[in-house]
């Protein structure tokens, strides 16, 4: 599914709030690479990450998996025995989408699809769980409980890949970072109509956090680790290890 993104790019009457809906999962894997600094080399290094985390007869679990490019980046990269990859998503439409692709893919890993909120699975025997631009739709609240609920699922030497867009505490910084965005999703072929709504429409439902914030949360459940191993402008990836 190669479909460009054009969604937003003539007026819409009333802008609502985002919903990955089969409007947006058509378009999803353009719109992604033309939003968001870094993703492909995210995606492809979470699958270097996988062969050196990933152990036999453990769960790596991809949380907001979407189409699960994370996931996928983990089966083509490990081929331990035993081994179950559980890809999970609260968007209908994400997930009919993604159980398609996979039904063509080759892989020595136990693959299992969850049409589910993350906030309501169990995480257990992971040698690694993947939030890849995922945690910053859940509400602010009820973030810790997720990642709590990571570090007790996870196994001892396991790793958590934590993806956000960041928010900066520094104003001057925060509005470098944003502008720096802005422009990279220009030069990706965004005009400023499509830009300005889709931010209309996250407002409410995506609320970043700062890397700071980020940190201070995995320390309180536990974590000790904890290091930033990409950054691109106002994204990057964390990674935290048991
Ligand atoms: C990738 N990780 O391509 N429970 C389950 N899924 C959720 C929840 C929730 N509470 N909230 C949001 N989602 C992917 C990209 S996209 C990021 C992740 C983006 C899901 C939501 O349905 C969507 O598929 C995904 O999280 C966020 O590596 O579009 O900016």
């Amino acid at each position: 599914m190669n479909n460009r993104d054009t969604l937003y790019s003539t007026p819409v009457e009333t802008i609502g709030d985002w919903v990955f809906n089969d409007e947006i999962v058509k378009v999803f894997p353009d719109m992604i690479k033309r939003s968001i600094p870094g993703y492909s080399n995210i995606i492809s290094m979470i699958g270097i990450l996988a062969r050196s985390f990933v152990k036999p007869n453990s769960n790596i679990y991809d949380l907001g998996c979407s189409l699960g490019a994370a996931a996928l980046s983990v089966c083509r990269n490990v081929s331990a025995p035993n081994c179950t990859i559980v890809a999970v998503d609260n968007s209908p439409d994400m997930i009919r989408q993604l159980r398609q692709y996979i039904n063509n893919i080759k892989t020595k890993l136990n693959i299992v699809i969850l049409e589910n909120d993350i906030l309501d699975i169990e995480i257990k025997n992971a040698s690694m769980v993947i939030l890849n631009f995922t945690l910053q739709f859940l509400k602010p609240l009820s973030r810790l409980k997720l990642i709590q609920n990571i570090w007790e699922g996870l196994n001892p030497c396991g790793i958590l890949i934590l993806s956000e867009k960041f928010s900066f505490e520094d104003s001057k910084i925060n509005k470098l970072m944003s502008n720096m965005h802005y422009h990279f999703k220009l030069a990706n072929d965004y005009s400023k109509l499509e830009i300005i709504q889709k931010n209309q429409m996250l407002k409410n439902v995506m609320l970043t956090d700062s890397i700071s914030t980020h940190k201070t949360r995995l320390q309180k459940v536990g974590f000790v680790h904890i290091e930033i191993w990409f950054q691109c402008f106002n994204f990057g990836s964390i990674i935290a290890l048991k």
